[in-house]
């Protein structure tokens, strides 16, 4: 053990008690005996100059008891270099988890696009995608009602392709003049500093009850989509239509959809709270873990194509973010598959320092002419300057392109290149190597006419984005009664959180548009008198044809694939019933844990220690898809008095999860109230708890929860 001198006995001790390899003018500290802890052979400690290190315990004095010398390189380096581990957050979407895997097309799309990424069938493109919600800082939870990231860099053999998404289809306003305006109200306001990753707050509904644009993405915000299960079970979208262009130089738009293999999955809200305080990390760790498992996740990457004309038909301006295209009006091609299967070595350099930006496209890929797009093409690398320190964030490994890259840009902070030669121009005539533009090979935009109407340059918002309220509409419309119920007591637990009457009133005053009967349930929910005045509508609200593909409810896949069930033993536990519910439930691919209340594990009735994966405290039953228990009418009993225990049955009941429950946890059920229903079986049915475990017990939640 080391004998670092923190008491002044061990301070006086003298240096001749010191063993004679670490004696020297500079040593009159001890150190150095650290180095017996681990095996293997360790390399010699340097300074970043690489000068090795002696003493990495004690910094230099002139005396056991003096002042630390300013001498003291290794010191000051040390120290410095910690000063500056951190770098800005992001100023959204500043947490994070991201993952490498690889992009596999599956369907060419030549007749589209010149982009190899999207016309070489079977070939893998390395990729590395991270995922994020947009309003919380770094260190803020994983399960806030939040809309999700979904960035993906595509390392093509063109450059980098930087599919920049989020895990909604349409945002909150359509031009990015409004962006900031966005964000700042829905960050913690400013002079309070709270509330913390939540919309739930007066800036944000202040924002929302006066920009009309906004209501389609709120419609989507206060769905489950915002507080998903997990990062697998998550659809993502690129939002904006961006345009392909082939080889004869012709465009198509596209719209890009990614749809997870596991099926979309969400929390329910009372679970998501609780999963805050259970694990911060909750996606994190999930993802981590299924990645470590090798049970890696993956999305088929598909495609809306249309053309300018087909455009023209729709009841909506496909350039408006505020819109979707229905997959009933324009049907998804399946193209490919991403797999992420491998967990990034080190945070920081990786998905800390992962630069994306919506401007990276190789050739055969373009922008439309969509105005907060065109906002986004100059905001990344603007932030990305001062968020990385310089020009050359681009040379950090996972930001550098895989494919060669040559060009003039030369020098700044942090080259990492050491570029040879006397030119750094062109044209030039002096060096036979110098890279030079390609017509054949090079990005070229496609040259769209000029769509003004002849009133010339201005800031004009098009009459064509004017219809507010019809997609909302659509969208509420769409849900089924459940979902539909969500969001309203969404609504009524958010606007709750606003001490501003008249900003309550506004946005419920808006609802009327989208559902009068939504903006009824709503205005009872906060206890209203009267339903207030709606706006006056700049365009008459559409009634759209419903978009059933916009449920989630109904999309969950009934399986236990990439889901974790937890089973609850203590000591006298059935080992039999415990192994056998554990294979049935992993031959059908879930996870299995172990709880117990102690971590060490429980004898088991038969005498055998069953070792567990959690400690019934800190593992509550918020962080399983399902829960099983097999106790012992003696723990069971004992169990019932321990509100960890109970909870655990409460919440997992509460959140309309299938629950095994052997005799002896009849004790802790009854002390929890719970009535069992079909979605509460024997752990001696294994099958039986599979089927139920593969779904939420939806007709339980009326009997649970009063919903709006
Ligand atoms: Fe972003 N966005 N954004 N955004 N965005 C950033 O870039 C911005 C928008 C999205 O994992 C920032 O490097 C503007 C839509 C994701 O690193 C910043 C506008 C969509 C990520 C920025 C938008 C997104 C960002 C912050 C309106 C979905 C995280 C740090 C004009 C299609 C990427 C950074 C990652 C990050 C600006 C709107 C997705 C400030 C100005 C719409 C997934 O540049």
């Amino acid at each position: 053990m080391a004998q670092t001198p923190t008491s002044r006995g061990a301070a006086k001790k003298s240096p001749s008690a010191l063993p004679s390899s670490t004696q020297s003018d500079s040593f009159r500290g001890n150190a150095g005996e650290l180095q017996q802890q681990a095996g293997g052979k360790h390399p010699v400690l340097t300074t970043q100059q690489g000068i090795p290190v002696a003493d990495n315990q004690n910094s230099l004095r002139p005396s056991p008891r003096g002042p630390t010398l300013l001498e003291d390189f290794i010191l000051r380096e040390k120290i410095t270099h910690f000063d500056h581990e951190r770098i800005p957050e992001r100023i959204v979407h500043a947490r994070g988890s991201a993952a490498h895997g690889f992009f596999e097309l599956t369907h060419s799309l030549k007749q589209y696009t010149t982009a190899k990424v999207l016309t070489e069938v079977g070939v893998q493109t390395p990729v590395f995608t991270r995922f994020s919600t947009v309003a919380g800082g770094a260190g803020s939870v994983d399960t806030p009602r939040d809309v999700r990231g979904f960035a993906v860099k595509f390392y093509t053999p063109e450059g980098n392709w930087d599919l920049v998404g989020n895990n909604i289809p349409v945002f909150f306003i359509q031009d990015a003049m409004k962006f900031p305006d966005l964000v700042h109200a829905v960050k913690m306001e400013p002079d309070r500093a709270f509330p913390q990753a939540a919309s739930a707050h007066d800036t944000f509904w202040d924002f929302v009850s006066l920009m009309p644009e906004t209501m389609h993405m709120i419609m989507w915000a206060m769905s489950d989509r915002t507080i998903p299960r997990s990062l697998r079970m998550m659809e993502g979208f690129g939002v904006h239509s961006f345009r392909f262009v082939n080889a004869a130089g012709d465009s198509t738009f596209v719209k890009f959809h990614w749809r997870p293999k596991l099926g979309i999955q969400s929390t329910v809200w009372d679970e998501a709270v609780k999963l805050q305080s259970a694990d911060n990390d909750f996606h994190r760790r999930d993802l981590f873990e299924a990645i470590e498992a090798g049970d890696f996740p993956e999305w088929e990457l598909s495609v809306q194509l249309f053309t300018e004309e087909d455009a023209e038909r729709f009841p909506f301006d496909h350039l408006d973010p505020t819109k979707l295209i229905p997959e009933e009006l324009v049907p998804l091609q399946p193209i490919g598959r991403m797999v992420l299967n491998r967990w990034p070595d080190n945070f920081f350099a990786e998905t800390e320092q992962v630069a994306f930006c919506p401007a990276n496209v190789p050739p055969g890929i373009d922008f439309s002419n969509d105005p907060l797009l065109q906002g986004r093409l100059f905001s990344y690398l603007d932030t990305q300057l001062s968020r990385l320190g310089g020009p050359n964030f681009t040379q950090i490994p996972i930001n550098a392109p895989k494919c060669p890259f040559h060009n003039m840009q030369r020098d700044g902070h942090m080259q990492m290149q050491v570029p040879k030669g006397r030119v750094a121009y062109e044209p030039s005539s002096l060096q036979g190597d110098t890279p030079r533009a390609s017509l054949a090979q090079g990005f070229r935009h496609f040259a769209q006419a000029d769509d003004g109407d002849g009133r010339g340059k201005g800031r004009i918002r098009p009459e064509s984005f004017a219809d507010h309220y019809s997609q909302a509409r659509m969208f509420f419309r769409s849900q089924s009664p459940l979902e539909q119920a969500h969001m309203a007591s969404a609504l009524v637990f958010e606007l709750s959180k606003v001490a501003t009457v008249h900003v309550r009133e506004a946005v419920v005053g808006h609802l009327q548009h989208v559902d009068t009967d939504l903006a009824q349930r709503v205005a009872d929910g906060l206890g209203m008198q009267a339903l207030p005045p709606a706006p006056t509508a700049a365009e008459p609200v559409q009634d759209l044809p419903p978009s059933p593909a916009l449920r989630i409810i109904d999309r969950m896949k009934p399986t236990l694939q990439g889901r974790c069930i937890g089973i609850l033993v203590a000591d006298g536990s059935n080992g039999n019933t415990v192994a056998n519910l554990r294979k049935a439930l992993e031959k059908v691919g879930a996870t299995v844990k172990i709880v117990s209340p102690k971590v060490g594990g429980a004898v088991l009735k038969d005498g055998t220690l069953l070792p567990a994966d959690g400690q019934l405290q800190g593992t509550p039953s918020v962080v399983f898809d399902a829960v099983a228990s097999i106790l012992s009418p003696d723990m069971g009993a004992l169990l019932a008095k321990e509100a960890a225990a109970v909870d655990w049955f409460r919440d997992a009941f509460g959140h309309l999860k299938a629950i095994a429950a052997c005799k002896g946890t009849q004790a802790i059920l009854q002390a929890g109230g719970i009535e069992p229903d079909a979605g509460v079986v024997d752990p001696a049915d294994a099958q039986g708890f599979i089927a139920a475990a593969q779904t939420r017990q939806w007709e339980r939640e009326p009997k649970v929860r009063t919903l709006a």
